[in-house]
């Protein structure tokens, strides 16, 4: 058995989320190190280009949170081994992430800018995105993105959907996933089911 460990935030959420959610799933045991954020600035240096996630497997280091996320899983059999599934697995955890990126770039603005910007951002780029992932679910047959199956892309969507509906996110509303897609709700509360 392969020793793993995978390196992130100590917040529930972010680019580590699925990694490690798709690793308690399958019950496959790794060191789940949690950096706090008061201790980043000290050990940031000792990770590839100064960002996590990282995995380590058998001390072979991988950077980057889907590649970690496709490695993962195939050691969870959460990837899809159909080449053209795999290919909609990796459009929804990119468009997840571009989507969730748009965010990400407020989380340090100072207040009154952040409160523009988030403000745009719901009024046209988020409702953008997310009707496409609608109908991204839709197209694949309602209930998971790809592969008739929970996958990555799944786990991937979940994190998405609950830093918009947490209630973190100032200036976004709670509701904008129902008010926009709200299949994509239904899934959220499907796959934590899934989970529990
Ligand atoms: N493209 C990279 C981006 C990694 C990234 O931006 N990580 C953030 C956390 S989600 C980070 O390490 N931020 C701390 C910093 O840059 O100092 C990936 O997907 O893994």
């Amino acid at each position: 058995m392969a020793t793993i460990k995978l390196s992130y935030f100590d917040f529930s959420g972010g680019r580590g989320e699925p990694a490690r959610l798709a690793l308690n799933l399958a019950g496959i045991d790794f060191e789940d190190q949690r950096i706090s954020l008061a201790d980043w600035p000290t050990v940031k240096a000792d990770y590839p280009y100064q960002q996590v996630p990282v995995m380590e497997i058998d001390g072979k280091v991988l950077n980057q949170s889907n590649a970690i996320n496709r490695l993962v899983g195939k050691m969870t059999n959460l990837y899809p081994q159909d080449d053209w599934q795999a290919a909609i697995c990796d459009a929804v955890m990119d468009t997840a992430d571009d989507a969730m990126e748009l965010l990400v770039n407020t989380f340090f603005m100072q207040e009154e800018e952040k409160q523009r910007v988030r403000t745009e951002l719901v009024a046209g780029p988020l409702p953008m995105f997310l009707v496409g992932l609608n109908a991204t679910l839709l197209a694949n047959g309602g209930e998971f993105f790809c592969d008739g199956r929970l996958t990555m892309a799944d786990l991937k969507m979940l994190v998405f959907t609950r830093a918009l509906t947490g209630g973190n996110m100032d200036y976004v509303p709670t509701s904008i996933v129902a008010d926009h897609a709200p299949d994509l709700l239904a899934h959220q509360t499907r796959i934590e089911s899934q989970l529990a």
